[in-house]
């Protein structure tokens, strides 16, 4: 069933300045979301995933695409003015299937960009860029990242990927490093890395329509009570979030008690992704 979607915090007052957006991964969780989320801010929405996807709504073209499939990707991109990339694997796998869909499909994808001058892209990056610095730990942007898996690793990788791509060739990029997205927070560490739908949405609003964006980095995250991630260096999206996990607290913690302190899921912001893999026997 798809997922609810909010109205998003700003609806605008003003046509959409965007000609064809398009938007990868858009049968996943997050797809979906965005799918309806910014269908207002663009006259078409160009919608792709390798999964099978709702059919095409009114201004809507629906085309199937493998990431790692480079022809088809620079067919894909071709007469899009933006790209909001959540396509891609969105979780641990054995390397070889983040070779293809995460690390290929993101190198098909900037240069389908650059070759038909596509000038922003929103890139869907993981907290799990840093999901070995410890919990509690208040990190910047800016911070030497510490990958927890080869996930966060092609996450991390799609982020330099995206500067080399800025820095030769102007592409802007707001490298998006999500928490956890989904309509409530699921256990303790959520109360913390949740992100709701609603914010979401109006993240991915602000990096589409930032004046100037550059090749930003942002950690998507809602106004929780608790913080790891220091967002300053991102002030220039003007991005506000509205929701916090708060109201979710006394449910979550009656539900799960605390992990053991010597437990990597607990020391660390990458949560359980810390314990996944290694996916080869010695
Ligand atoms: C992610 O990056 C995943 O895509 C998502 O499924 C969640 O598990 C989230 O991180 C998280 O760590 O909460």
């Amino acid at each position: 069933m798809p997922p609810s979607v909010p109205k998003t915090a700003r609806e605008p007052s003003r046509p959409p300045a965007l000609d064809r957006l398009l938007l990868t991964g858009a049968a996943g969780g997050l797809g979906r979301v965005l799918r309806l989320g910014l269908k207002p801010f663009a006259h078409t929405m160009r919608v792709s995933d390798i999964a099978s996807m709702a059919p095409a709504a009114q201004n809507e073209e629906v085309v199937p695409c493998d990431l790692a499939d480079k022809a088809a990707v620079d067919s894909l991109v071709q007469g899009c003015d933006a790209i909001v990339h959540m396509g891609g694997v969105s979780v641990e796998m054995p390397f070889e299937t983040i070779l293809e869909a995460n690390i290929k499909g993101v190198f098909h994808l900037y240069e389908g960009a650059r070759r038909h001058g596509v000038r922003r892209v929103v890139f869907a990056s993981s907290h799990h860029v840093v999901g070995m610095h410890r919990q509690g730990e208040m990190i910047g942007t800016d911070c030497v990242k510490r990958p927890d898996t080869y996930y966060g690793l092609s996450k991390s990788y799609g982020e330099e990927l995206s500067r080399l791509y800025f820095d030769r060739y102007g592409i802007e990029t707001a490298c998006v490093r999500i928490g956890s997205s989904f309509p409530e927070p699921l256990e303790r560490r959520m109360l913390v890395t949740w992100l709701s739908y609603r914010d979401l949405i109006e993240l991915v609003r602000c990096c589409l329509f930032a004046p100037r964006l550059g090749h930003t980095i942002v950690y998507g995250v809602s106004a929780n009570r608790d913080k790891w991630w220091d967002n300053t260096l991102a002030a220039h999206l003007e991005f506000h979030p509205q929701d916090s996990s708060e109201p979710f607290r006394a449910r979550v913690e009656a539900a799960q008690p605390p992990l053991d302190d010597d437990d990597p899921a607990r020391i660390h912001q990458g949560g359980a992704f810390v314990k996944m893999g290694p996916f080869e026997s010695d």
